[in-house]
């Protein structure tokens, strides 16, 4: 961040670096600086095009931007267009390395001409004393290609969950690429009404479909990638799924919406593939309860909360 002032608690602010659009970079590790007395989260996006053209710009979901007092930089989205999530941080978590050969390739001929620095300020201590704020993150960066290439494949849904109930929201895609993926992290995101978020590969038809989780996590601890616990390849045809359960415990209904009172089911698989081919269509939605389901057994999700 370039000695940036945040004025609000839960201020996020971005800032936005441009790649090289003649020449590929491989980006191989991310090494935080920053510390969760500053910072209680940060994200590092893949953007087509940044936000805004400002140097610095107030980014935050609408529920923080919508408090418009006395706010120092103008409010946009994080990526005007073409956003992906590539590295998430969050409690102190130290340095992350890819995995032997594999590398996130950005710049030259590839859709992210940009990288987006989010950045969510938990406190104003010290901006109270005076200071500025230079939290950010550290790339291991190359121009030789790595055999693996790195990409993040999105699941989200709509939907509602109606008063005093407990709903489970699901999507499902049918991988329709001729590829081998190799997840190897995964990001849980929801909001206040989320007990746990799940991934899975889900093979074959009807009696023999056959789940193999991908990764679960509470999304009520850090929104971090995590690595994956079993290695798990999905090929051409398998389904990719995820479902997050919910406990509406509040007397009215709650909506996937963009605020800090609406809802959110998403999951983030982080996957290699050799070469370079990533898949094509790395977002897979679905309207969600009650109008879609994908047959997953509710009770198998809450049991296992870690
Ligand atoms: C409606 C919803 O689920 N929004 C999510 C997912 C999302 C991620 C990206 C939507 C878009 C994206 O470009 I990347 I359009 C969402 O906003 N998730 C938040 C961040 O804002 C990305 C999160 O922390 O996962
Ligand atoms: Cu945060
Ligand atoms: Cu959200």
């Amino acid at each position: 961040m370039p000695d940036v002032v945040a004025t609000h608690v839960d201020d996020y602010l971005c800032t936005a670096y441009a790649m090289d659009q003649d020449k590929a970079t491989y980006i191989t590790s991310f090494n935080p600086s920053a510390t969760s007395n500053d910072a209680h989260h940060i994200l590092l996006f893949g953007c087509t095009e940044p936000g805004s053209q400002e140097k610095i710009w107030n980014c935050g979901e609408m529920s923080f931007a919508d408090d418009s007092s006395a706010q120092n930089y103008k409010s946009a989205p994080t990526c005007a267009s073409g956003s992906s999530i590539i590295y998430a941080w969050a409690l102190d978590a130290e340095k992350t390395e890819l995995p032997q050969d594999v590398a996130f390739k950005l710049g030259g001929s590839t859709p992210i001409k940009y990288l987006v620095l989010q950045v969510h300020y938990a406190n104003l201590d010290k901006f109270k004393a005076g200071e500025t704020d230079r939290s950010g993150l550290i790339l291991t960066k190359s121009s030789t290609p790595t055999p693996k290439r790195a990409g993040v494949f999105l699941l989200l849904t709509g939907g509602y969950i109606q008063s005093n109930t407990e709903e489970v929201f699901e999507a499902a895609c049918r991988i329709d690429q001729d590829i081998e993926m190799h997840p190897f992290a995964f990001r849980t995101h929801a909001h206040k009404l989320g007990l746990v978020n799940s991934g899975y590969r889900v093979r074959g038809e009807g009696d023999d479909q056959e789940w193999t989780e991908i990764g679960r996590r509470s999304p009520q601890l850090p929104q971090m990638f995590y690595p994956t616990q079993n290695d798990v390849t999905i090929k051409q045809g398998d389904y990719v799924a995820a479902a997050c359960t919910m406990y509406n415990l509040q007397s009215h209904i709650v909506r996937i919406g963009s605020t800090g009172n609406d809802e959110m089911c998403n999951f983030y698989m982080m996957y290699w593939v050799d070469g370079d081919q990533l898949l094509q269509n790395d977002v897979c939605s679905s309207s969600g309860p009650p109008r879609y389901y994908f047959g997953h057994d509710r009770d198998l999700n809450v049991d296992k909360i870690p």
